[in-house]
């Protein structure tokens, strides 16, 4: 086999390069080792920026967002049973637009098997040989033995995927922070609590009331690093978040049978650099950032973003320098969108060990937010991915 750009890992990153390259008539392979159920069955993200939306339209996959995704003008932070309204619209002029990355990943799969493109499934073993030049690989499905040689190799294999060990160490540089604390999720057929987000910070640590639909809801609450989903019954899980809400909405909150609960840990990660000679990673491969600032999925297609444009120049335009300076470009905007989403932990989160004097600061910048104008501007406008 031979292709132009071989892709590894079949998440929403790998799925939106490989219809993006599709539509510039670029020919490539994704490579995936779950099932297509299991990748279609994936719990994640919830929140797209405008960007992310226009991004996903121009990749032809932009109609369901447009008839189902719920656009949000604002979200709210609730803090000292206190609910203040931070309006994306007014001060940032945009929404975001609510729709899972289960729905994204879905209409990127129904897009790419209407044309047809190549992805294998089921794939296991994957070894790539000859990074820089006469790059190949091989991989198993089944028990066949497949070989296939590339111009490129892009790992969206995600952070625990293979390709960045293809990154000599003498290279490769890792920035890491594991937050002691993590989120426990649970998504419910029940009408959401509210019509925004709500994101909470009280004596107990953080919650966020989000949403999948207006029948749909999403609720997180900050749980200890070691918990574990057994521990939690959706009894105790509602109890805990009735205690967390604000007094004039707990009378709101309509409780029902969990259909999926799960504890993801926070964590900021990143690979500098993201490519080297032919090999490039993209989205989780290369980063993680803590869920708070809803940017994880949204950055992962930013970098889709710049490498399918890459990637167009390389190939049609004879150009290299889009594919050489990938890695800075990326980088720039990962790091602004690292600082924004561990700040936003940083306020909304309790610490354990967290001394008085920290405390205090933290309500004095909370306050600050509730009340400056410029404060809430700057928020707003990362909130939608203007960094
Ligand atoms: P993904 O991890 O989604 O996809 C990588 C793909 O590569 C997977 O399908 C995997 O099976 C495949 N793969 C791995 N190793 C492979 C190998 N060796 N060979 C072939 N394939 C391989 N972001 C938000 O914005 N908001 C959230 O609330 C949020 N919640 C999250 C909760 C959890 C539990 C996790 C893990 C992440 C969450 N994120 C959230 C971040 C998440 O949405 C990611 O940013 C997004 O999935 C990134 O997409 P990909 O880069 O495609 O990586
Ligand atoms: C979600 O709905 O899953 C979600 C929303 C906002 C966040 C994180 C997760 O900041």
């Amino acid at each position: 086999m031979k292709t132009k750009v071989l892709i590894i890992g079949g998440g929403p990153a790998g799925l939106l390069l490989s219809l993006l390259l599709n539509k510039y008539g670029i020919d490539n392979v994704v490579l995936e080792k779950k099932s297509a159920r299991h990748v279609a069955s994936r719990i994640r993200a919830g929140i797209l920026e405008p960007g992310t939306v226009k991004l996903l339209n121009r990749a032809g996959v932009g109609s369901r967002i447009k008839k189902e995704g719920l656009l949000h003008k604002g979200f709210y932070i609730a803090h000292g049973d206190k609910l203040h309204n931070i309006s994306l619209e007014k001060y940032g002029k945009k929404s975001v637009t609510v729709y899972g990355q289960t729905e994204v990943t879905k209409d990127l799969m129904k897009k790419l098997e209407e044309i047809k493109s190549n992805i294998f499934y089921n794939v296991s073993n994957i070894k790539i040989h000859n990074i820089g030049r006469k790059t190949k690989a091989d991989f198993l499905i089944e028990k066949n033995l497949i070989n296939i040689s590339c111009d490129f190799v892009v790992g969206c294999d995600g952070f625990h995927g293979i390709t960045k060990n293809y990154i000599p160490r003498n290279i490769k540089k890792i920035f890491k922070k594991e937050f002691n604390f993590g989120w426990l999720g649970i998504l419910s057929n029940t009408k959401p609590i509210s019509n925004e987000l709500i994101y909470i910070n009280n004596k107990n640590g953080f919650a966020l009331c989000s949403m999948r639909s207006e029948t749909r809801s999403r609720y997180y609450l900050q749980c200890d690093i070691d918990d574990k989903v057994e521990n939690w019954s959706d009894d105790r899980f509602w109890h805990n978040l009735n205690n967390a809400l604000p007094s004039e909405i707990k009378n709101n909150l309509k409780t029902g049978k969990s259909i999926e609960k799960s504890i993801a840990k926070l964590r900021s990660y990143v690979i500098e650099p993201m490519k080297y000679k032919n090999l490039f990673l993209a989205g989780d491969a290369a980063h993680i950032v803590p869920p708070t600032g809803a940017k994880g999925l949204n950055l992962a297609l930013s970098d889709v973003n710049i490498l399918s444009q890459a990637f167009k120049e390389y190939y049609f335009m004879n150009s290299d320098i889009k594919l050489s300076n990938y890695s800075d470009n990326c980088l720039e905007k990962v790091w602004k969108t690292q600082r924004f989403s561990t700040w936003m932990t940083y306020l909304l989160h309790t610490y354990p060990k967290e001394d008085t004097f920290s405390k205090k600061l933290k309500q004095n910048e909370l306050k600050n937010l509730f009340y400056s104008v410029e404060a809430k501007k700057i928020l707003a406008n990362k909130y939608l991915g203007n960094f």
